[in-house]
């Protein structure tokens, strides 16, 4: 494959963007060579500036759920762009995405929208701090939520590939209120809360881990913490940025049965354009400003043409059977890989909720971050230049999701599936 206008570009955006990328992760570096630059997507394609198409399983790392370039989705960002970008004012569009929110997550009775999971996640730690007076909070090992400082410890996700999960310009000050826990290692958790007694503000996690590949809750983890929190007075805070409306159209928390007191969204309620938001009870809610102290805003907040793309792509998730769907295509192609790979003799283990997934180069299981650090990173890499060679556009880097779209046909499954076994035969 030729890839000369992207390695121009890419020439050119190094000597203008640190790394020439605005995240990281998407620089392939781990990957073992030089980023593709995009020129358009359709439907379960992707399709670079030299020319090259590609099926297409980072979905813009989550969102694109129902393919790119919805046409519904792309006619209601024209028509409500024709009536203006932004206006940092309220619409009745965010009263239409928060009801419909709602509608999905019973627990999430009042919501803020804001621009990006970052935010979400930032603002619900503030929140929880702020209500309940405490300022440590728990994180998971591994699990990423975005890059606010008191998150950037022990991360996933692009901190992990690149070996720095707890990042330099993190003050130590701050750190220090962040604990860590092994993932799916309830034991770990009652232990830390006893040892911190009355001082945890919040716990926060990935219901599903989708930033050191695809970890599934253990059997009992999330009941656990749920049971943990209320017995100790925590905040609970489910980070669905990934698992929102993917796995179901209430999220691992309809999946699982387990709710938070909090709950931060994103990617796929912005339709592709940038959206986050925060939601739970009206209690914890109503303490943010204007109704109460804690501080939280933003010019873009509430954007018109993210409301207008997520309550059109939600509309079409409303549809009769579009998780059989995805279920069905993820499952296909879980068969096909799972045939492909027990012929091989290279090492893997395939993890899949719903619509997302990830192989690790390993035996496996891999039930926390320790477990996903023993993959072997320069087979995945052999792997996915392999893929991308052969047309296939995966996730960058080991520690990442892959994501199904309902745009997927039933031939790209079959060409991935193939792209598969001669990958092998490369790693
Ligand atoms: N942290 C994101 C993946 N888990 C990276 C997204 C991006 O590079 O766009």
């Amino acid at each position: 494959m030729n890839h000369n206008k992207s390695e121009q570009l890419f020439t050119a955006a190094k000597a203008i963007i640190p790394g020439g990328v605005n995240s990281p992760v998407r620089a392939f570096k781990s990957a073992g060579c030089n980023p593709i630059f995009i020129d358009k997507a359709a439907g379960s394609k992707i399709y670079d500036v030299d020319g090259n198409a590609y099926i297409d399983y980072v979905g813009s790392w989550g969102p694109m759920i129902l393919g790119h370039c919805h046409p519904k989705v792309v006619e209601a960002i024209q028509k409500t762009a024709a009536s203006g970008a932004s206006f940092g004012a309220p619409t009745a569009l965010e009263t239409e995405l928060a009801e419909m929110v709602n509608d999905a997550y019973p627990n999430i009775e009042k919501v803020r929208m804001v621009s990006s999971g970052t935010e979400a996640t930032m603002s619900a730690i503030r929140l929880a701090r702020g209500y309940t007076g405490r300022d440590k909070i728990l994180k998971f090992d591994g699990c990423y939520h975005g890059h606010a400082d008191s998150l950037l410890v022990k991360a996933g996700s692009g901190a992990a590939t690149f070996g720095v999960p707890t990042s330099p310009g993190v003050p130590a000050d701050f750190a220090k209120h962040t604990l860590t826990a092994t993932y799916n290692d309830l034991t770990e958790v009652k232990a830390m809360v006893a040892a911190n007694k009355g001082e945890i503000a919040c716990i926060i996690l990935e219901a599903i881990a989708g930033n050191m590949g695809c970890v599934p809750p253990a059997p009992g983890f999330l009941q656990g913490l749920r049971d943990l929190c209320t017995a100790e007075d925590i905040i609970l805070i489910i980070d669905e940025v990934m698992t929102g409306f993917r796995v179901a159209y209430g999220g691992a928390q309809e999946y699982y049965g387990v709710r938070g007191d909090l709950v931060c969204l994103g990617k796929i309620i912005g339709g592709g354009l940038p959206v986050g938001a925060f939601g739970g009870k009206s209690e914890i809610m109503e303490s943010l400003s204007p109704e109460g102290g804690i501080y939280q805003a933003g010019t873009l907040s509430g954007n018109p043409l993210a409301m207008s793309a997520g309550i059109t792509t939600l509309k079409l998730l409303q549809e009769e059977g579009f998780y059989q769907q995805i279920e069905e295509k993820s499952s296909y192609l879980e068969a096909g890989l799972q045939q492909v790979t027990a012929a091989s003799p290279v090492a893997t283990c395939w993890q899949r909720v719903g619509g997302m997934f990830c192989t690790y180069f390993q035996e496996g299981p891999v039930n926390n971050f320790a477990d996903a650090l023993n993959s072997d990173t320069d087979a995945f890499g052999r792997y996915f230049r392999s893929m991308l060679d052969q047309g296939i556009n995966l996730a960058p880097a080991q520690f990442e999701a892959g994501f199904m779209s309902v745009a997927h046909s039933k031939e790209d499954l079959d060409k991935t599936i193939a792209a598969v076994e001669k990958a092998l035969t490369a790693v």
